[in-house]
C-alpha cells in the first residue's frame, strides 16, 4: 500500500512537471491514476453479455490536468506528442491510430450526458505498455473522462460511467464490451472483480495471497487499429451470428438453461467461423463460473488448467491468438507455471502465467532464458513483471 502511493506520488510529480513544461508554469487543478488490467479468464464474451474475471494492475495512465477558460483540450504525451482541438460534442477522428482519437472518444461520450463548457491543458505519463492486451487505451480513455469531467465540476459513479464509456470507444472502431472500463474503475486492491453486465453487478473476489500471476509481453504488439479492429469486430460478428443461427436469444439465457454438453452438439450445426466462435464463448462461459469455484476452493491446480484450457480455445477455436504467444504459453508450461494463457484480445500482446509465490522468482529467470534470450528488444522491467492485484481509480 505504502509503496503504491509512492508509486503514485511519483507520476504525479512526473506529471505536474510535464504539464509545467509543455503548457507553461502553475500547478495542476487535479490529477487522475487509472491502473491498466489483466484479465484472469472470460475472454471475448464479455461483448456477449457474459460475466468476466479481470484484474487491475499496479501500472498505470496518470494525467496531471489544470483548466483553460478558452474550450480548447491541449494534451501532451511522454511518448507521443502534444494534441489540440476544441472543445465539442461531435468531434472529428484524426488518423486512424493517432491516440488523440481516446481523447475525442472520451469528450463525445461524456457529451452525451454532460455539459462540458471548460477546457484543459493535460500532460500524460504512463507505465503500461501499450499494444500489449492490458488495456492501455481503455485506461486513457477512462483516464481523460474523469479529467474532462473533474475539470467541469462533475463527480460521477462507476454506474454512470459505464453508462457511456463501453460505447464511446466506438468512437475509434472497436466494438468492444465493457470488461476493461469496469475493471479500471472498479477493482479493488488484493482482488479480481467479478464483473457481470445488464444490470451490472460488481463483486471483488480476493485473490489467494500465495498465488503470483507473471504478466509476460510477447514482444509482438496488437495495434487497435486498422486491421486487428477488424478482425476483434468479426469474432463479435460470427459469435452473433451463430447465436441467431441456431435460434437462441441470447448467450446467457443458453448458459443458464443448458449444458455445456447440449451447447457443444449445437456448435456443429453451424458452418466453420460461427461454429468455432460459438463453441469458444460457450466454453469459456462454463469456465469461468469453474474459475470462480476454483478460486473459492483455493485450488491453484484448477485454477491452472483452466487457464490453460482457456488459451488452447482462444487459439484453436476463436483464432486470435499468435505463434509468438502460443509459444510464450508453452516456455512458460515447459518451465512448470501452473497455468497460462494470452490475456485481453490478442493477435498479440502480453500471456499470465500463474505460479505458486514461492516459485515465481523461477519461473521469471526460466522464462528469460528460455523464451526472451532468443528474442532482441527484450527489456525485462517492461515486458516480464509480476501481476499486483491493485485498485481501480475509483476504489481504494
Ligand atoms: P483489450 O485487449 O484491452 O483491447 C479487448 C476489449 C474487451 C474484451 C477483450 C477480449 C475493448 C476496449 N476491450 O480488450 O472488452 O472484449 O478485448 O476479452 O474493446
Amino acid at each position: 500500500m505504502a509503496h503504491d502511493s509512492q508509486e503514485k506520488q511519483k507520476y504525479a510529480t512526473a506529471a505536474a512537471d510535464l504539464l509545467c513544461s509543455q503548457f507553461g508554469p502553475g500547478s495542476p487543478n487535479g490529477f487522475v491514476s487509472v491502473p491498466g488490467r489483466i484479465n484472469l479468464i472470460g475472454e471475448h464474451i464479455d461483448y456477449h453479455g457474459l460475466p468476466v474475471l479481470p484484474m487491475a494492475l499496479q501500472r498505470r495512465v496518470n494525467i496531471a490536468f489544470r483548466a483553460r477558460s478558452d474550450g480548447q483540450v491541449r494534451a501532451i504525451s511522454g511518448c507521443y506528442g502534444e494534441r489540440q482541438f476544441s472543445l465539442c460534442p461531435d468531434p472529428q477522428p484524426g488518423p486512424p491510430g493517432d491516440w488523440s482519437n481516446y481523447l475525442k472518444a472520451a469528450m463525445q461520450a461524456v457529451a452525451t450526458r454532460w455539459k462540458l463548457t471548460i477546457g484543459l491543458d493535460a500532460a500524460i505519463v504512463s507505465d503500461l505498455p501499450p499494444a500489449a492486451g492490458l488495456s492501455s487505451s481503455s485506461a486513457l480513455l477512462v483516464a481523460f473522462t474523469l479529467a474532462l469531467l473533474e475539470t467541469n465540476g462533475f463527480r460521477p459513479t462507476v454506474a454512470e460511467l459505464m453508462d457511456i464509456l463501453p460505447d464511446g470507444e466506438q468512437f475509434v472502431g472497436t466494438r468492444g464490451g465493457g470488461m476493461d472500463h469496469a475493471a479500471v474503475l472498479a477493482c479493488q486492491s488484493g482482488c479480481a472483480l467479478r464483473i457481470q453486465f445488464d444490470p451490472l453487478d460488481l463483486s471483488a473476489i480476493p485473490i489467494p495471497s500465495g498465488w503470483s500471476f507473471l504478466v509476460a509481453h510477447s514482444l509482438t504488439t496488437a495495434e487497435k487499429s486498422g486491421a486487428v479492429n477488424a478482425e476483434y469486430n468479426a469474432r463479435r460478428t460470427a459469435g452473433i451470428s451463430g447465436l441467431q443461427k441456431l435460434g437462441l436469444s441470447s448467450y446467457r439465457e443458453a448458459i443458464d438453461r443448458r449444458s455445456l454438453g447440449e451447447l457443444t452438439a449445437f456448435a456443429g450445426r453451424l458452418p466453420d467461423l460461427e461454429s468455432r466462435s460459438f463453441l469458444h464463448v460457450v466454453t469459456e462461459a462454463f469456465r469461468v463460473q469453474e474459475c470462480l469455484r476454483a478460486l473459492r476452493r483455493e485450488d491453484i491446480r484448477d485454477f491452472g488448467r483452466l487457464l490453460t484450457a482457456s488459451h488452447a480455445s482462444l487459439r484453436d477455436q476463436l483464432l486470435v491468438s499468435h505463434p509468438s504467444l502460443d509459444e510464450l504459453v508453452q516456455s512458460a508450461l515447459d518451465a512448470g507455471a501452473l497455468g497460462a494463457r494470452l490475456t485481453g484480445a490478442g493477435f498479440g500482446g502480453c500471456a499470465i502465467i500463474l505460479s505458486h509465490m514461492e516459485d515465481r522468482d523461477r519461473l521469471r529467470g526460466e522464462l528469460a532464458n528460455r523464451y526472451y534470450a532468443r528474442r532482441s528488444g527484450f527489456d525485462p522491467e517492461r515486458h516480464l513483471f509480476f501481476a499486483a492485484p491493485s485498485a481501480g481509480a475509483l476504489r481504494a
